[in-house]
């Protein structure tokens, strides 16, 4: 008989042990063997030589691997990244043992052993006062609504509050599961709004939109003061790309019980580590969002695709958006029409759909939960068809 040989993939542990039944496995046999088919490679930044070295040891202890720095041996570095080589099954033990530890060390094993089950969750609903936006089944569609006059794609074409109206019936009647309404622009040399400037724009096209529409609506500030006004409103989702710098944003979301956009932002481009930095920023936000009282199941995280970055730090963190899952959030993505899609294929900003199709789809293959789009109708196209081959619910 001819044997077939290949690697296959999984990605959780549910999926193992579908996997090892499926090879005829009896239950325990299934219980027992799905964690050793999921590897996991988790990098830990900042450990002391003394961690390092008892995390090494740990490790190695259970058939897994710790990589530290060549330093780390004689101390002869003050801190070091390690990265943990393991099997679920090994990790566990490892886990065991190091909430017995010093050195901080059982601390740090809690954070470990939360990034493994973030690992393993699928997002639940989101509930948006009363609408309820499913997660997993499907990637959701955020529409954009820029009712300002320079907005990088569409400044200037929904000022008018009955044209903005329009758009957003055209946009949920073209698929959108969410309509983001924005005020000011935050294309790099935008002219910065005052918060009666800002109001004065969203207001009147929010309440038309709140009391029309069926899909929630979101409000896209930073200002706690036209968030307040939004969410007074009837505003579903705050959507926030300072991610609750401005005072009192928190509490505001936490009072109205919104689920709440985080977004990953700074000035400049220098990072010690790309997709580490914007760890630590959003599990500082995290951690100041659920302090104010914000319910974790209410937080997505948005990488910030066009902020602070680079073309070539914007392509790297949606290659390895998936690490963002570590965090245990929905993933949000708002490539639409940006420059650095221009950059890559040379094209204007009314000539991106494609280039914007292909930032969605890799987006969806990669984790994000949720796209923001200008392009509804052909990104509603291209989410069915991604989340019919990535999520494998489509059937005939
Ligand atoms: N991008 C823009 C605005 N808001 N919100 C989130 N969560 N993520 C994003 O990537 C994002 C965002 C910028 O795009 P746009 O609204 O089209 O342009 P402008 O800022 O010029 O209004």
């Amino acid at each position: 008989m001819e044997h077939r040989v290949w690697a296959v993939e999984v990605g959780n542990l549910r999926e193992a042990q579908e996997l090892v039944a499926r090879v005829g496995a009896d239950d325990a046999g299934c219980a027992l063997m799905a964690p050793k088919a999921v590897h996991r490679l988790l990098k830990v930044t900042g450990l002391t030589p003394v961690q390092a070295n008892i995390i090494k040891q740990e490790m190695l202890a259970r058939g897994g691997e710790a990589a530290v720095a060549r330093g780390v041996v004689d101390q002869s570095v003050p801190r070091t990244d390690v990265l943990l080589m393991g099997t679920r099954k090994q990790f566990a033990a490892f886990l065991e043992k190091m909430g017995r530890q010093p050195f901080g060390l059982a601390k740090l094993g809690e954070k470990i052993g939360r990034v493994l089950e973030n690992l393993e969750r699928t997002p639940r609903g989101l509930y948006c006062r009363g609408k309820l936006l499913p997660l997993g089944e499907r990637t959701l569609v955020m529409g954009i609504l820029n009712v300002t006059p320079d907005s990088f794609s569409d400044g200037g074409r929904y000022v008018d509050p009955e044209s903005a109206l329009e758009r957003a019936r055209a946009m949920v009647a073209q698929g959108a599961d969410i309509i983001d309404l924005g005020g000011e622009s935050t294309r790099p040399g935008h002219e910065p709004v005052g918060v009666e400037e800002e109001l004065s724009r969203v207001m009147p096209v929010l309440s038309r939109l709140v009391a029309e529409l069926d899909v929630p609506v979101s409000i896209d500030t930073s200002k706690t003061a036209v968030a307040r006004r939004a969410l007074e409103a009837g505003a579903h989702l705050v959507n926030d790309q300072w991610a609750l710098a401005d005072e009192g944003m928190a509490e505001l979301v936490a009072e109205y019980g919104v689920p709440v956009v985080l977004m990953h932002n700074q000035r400049g481009t220098e990072y010690t580590d790309l997709v580490g930095d914007i760890i630590g920023y959003f599990e500082e936000r995290m951690e100041k969002a659920m302090r104010a009282g914000i319910v974790p199941d209410r937080i997505i995280l948005d990488p910030g695709f066009g902020f602070g970055k680079t073309p070539e730090q914007n392509l790297a963190v949606l290659r390895r958006l998936r690490e963002f899952r570590s965090l245990g959030c929905p993933l949000l993505i708002g490539t639409s029409r940006k420059s650095t899609i221009g950059k890559v294929l040379d094209l204007p900003v009314d000539d991106r759909v494609e280039g914007t199709a292909a930032s969605v789809a890799v987006g969806i293959a990669r984790g994000a939960d949720m796209v923001r789009v200008h392009d509804v109708r052909e990104m509603v196209r291209v989410a069915r068809m991604t989340d019919a081959i990535v999520r494998g619910s489509w059937t005939a």
